[in-house]
């Protein structure tokens, strides 16, 4: 997740110095229904709670972007497990470019490899970028709804969506921590509120059953587009989700690879400890309010236990429980 404050929205944007596309946003924005979370400004545009900061974007996106059959999408929620999805995967498509001692991983954060539909490809700058410059595979990442991805990427192609999601209690605790840390937008937000939100659909892409339940009815559907995964389940065999992921973008592992060891290699290149003690991750910025080692906190399962008491458990229990009734999907 990145910049989402309201410092960074463009100001009303007058005739002389906009583009149509920031003119059609600006009135379409005012049509939609808006609010102030937690200081982070966000519209409802198509059921998806968005930053506005990157409403015009994500319009751009919709209207521009056109998905190549090799394409691969990393779609998920903020805090689900992004930045790792992201290093695995690129360390999953390169691993005959770069040498394991050599690679872009040691030196650069997952999130800067591979970039954003929203937040970096269609930025308030890129009206249009020319994306045929960038070779197959491309690989990018949304932290939009399976819906809104629809006329963009999975009608029209036979690109690949991955799509990671992890237990609401401790992904809402994972949010809090880092919405709490931007600099400069950061400020403290009682848990009880801010959890009181999240329980109301009302956080960045939220709210959170529908993006989750978006991804799962599609993989259910058309389990060669969408690929489910869970970031416990990474945690618990990340050998075993690796072999599928590169089977899934179809870069599967040789046997002679697999007994070289390559996918452990791999998987302790992309691991958190690794990656949370690289220098770059260490002192780097990711964003003028954002440092990259806000995406490498504890990296565990069940740390939202430290923080929640037993009736904020319920109440996100009960919601799950009622949102997500009769799917088939368990956390
Ligand atoms: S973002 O901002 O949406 O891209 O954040 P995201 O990467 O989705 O989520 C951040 C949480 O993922 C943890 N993390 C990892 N876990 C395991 N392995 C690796 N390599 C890894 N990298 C990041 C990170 O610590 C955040 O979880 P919490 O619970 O806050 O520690």
């Amino acid at each position: 997740m990145e910049n989402i404050n309201e410092s960074s929205v463009p100001a009303r944007v007058d005739a002389e110095d906009s583009s149509t596309d920031d003119l059609q946003g600006q009135e379409l924005l005012q049509g939609l229904e808006k609010a102030s979370w937690h200081g982070v400004s966000l519209c409802k545009y198509k059921g998806v709670w968005c930053p506005l900061t990157v409403f015009v974007p994500t319009l751009r996106c919709e209207k521009y972007f056109k998905a190549r059959d090799t394409d691969i999408i990393l779609a998920t929620l903020p805090k689900a497990g992004t930045t790792w999805l992201k290093a695995l995967t690129f360390a999953v498509v390169n691993r005959s470019r770069y040498p394991l001692d050599k690679h872009p991983l040691l030196t650069s954060n997952p999130q800067s490899l591979i970039p954003s539909l929203e937040f970096n490809i269609y930025d308030q700058e890129n009206e249009n970028p020319d994306l045929d410059l960038i070779p197959d595979p491309r690989i990018f990442s949304t932290h939009t709804h399976y819906d809104s991805l629809v006329s963009t990427v999975v009608v029209e192609s036979k690109c690949r969506v991955i799509h990671i999601c992890r237990n609401p209690l401790d992904q809402v605790i994972s949010l809090w921590h880092f919405m709490i840390n931007m600099i400069g937008i950061g400020r403290f937000v009682p848990l009880d509120e801010f959890l009181e939100t999240y329980c109301q659909g009302m956080h960045v892409y939220g709210p959170f059953w529908e993006h989750v339940l978006g991804y799962w009815n599609a993989h259910l559907k058309s389990p060669e587009k969408v690929l489910f995964l869970k970031y416990e389940d990474l945690k618990k065999d990340i050998n075993f989700s690796m072999k599928k992921i590169a089977e899934f973008i179809g870069f599967p592992f040789s046997l002679e690879e697999e007994k070289a060891g390559l996918i452990e290699e791999i998987a302790k290149l992309c691991s958190f400890d690794k990656l949370k003690n690289l220098e770059v991750n260490k002192v780097g910025m990711h964003s003028p309010h954002i440092k990259n080692s806000y995406f490498f906190r504890k990296g565990e399962i069940g740390d939202s236990a430290n923080y929640l008491t037993p009736h904020m458990v319920d109440r996100i229990e009960k919601v799950v429980e009622e949102k997500f009734e009769g799917s088939g999907l368990k956390f």
